[in-house]
């Protein structure tokens, strides 16, 4: 199995876990836990040197920021489905949001 998804799921990591369910990806789950510090250890700050989760190793690449990893995701796996769907999102009238 390629991809590893680090971070248990009641953090950030939630996003990277529903994304990887909605593509259908196998993946490992790895539950390092914030609560009892294992974001900080020295495994896990060669990952990711901010100490958070999640962060993701696919075969290699390794990746943190919740939403970098699942834009990576759904370009590398969504087969144009979720980028496309998200380009076509634009922001209701009036409230001005920029739609960055
Ligand atoms: N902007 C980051 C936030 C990541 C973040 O704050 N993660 C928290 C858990 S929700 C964390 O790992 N904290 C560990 C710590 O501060 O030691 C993302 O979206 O991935």
């Amino acid at each position: 199995m390629a991809l590893k998804i680090y971070g248990v799921a009641r953090s950030r990591a939630a996003r990277v876990l529903w994304m990887a369910k909605e593509l259908g990806l196998d993946y490992e789950h790895v539950k390092v836990d914030f609560a009892t510090g294992e974001t900080r250890t020295r495994a896990h700050l060669a990952l990711n040197p901010n100490g958070h989760v999640p962060v993701i190793d696919d075969d290699g690449f390794v990746l943190w920021e919740s939403m970098a990893i699942n834009l990576y995701l759904a370009k590398k796996h969504g087969a144009g489905g979720f980028t496309r769907a998200a380009s076509r999102m634009r922001p209701a009238p009036g409230n001005g949001a920029s739609g960055a």
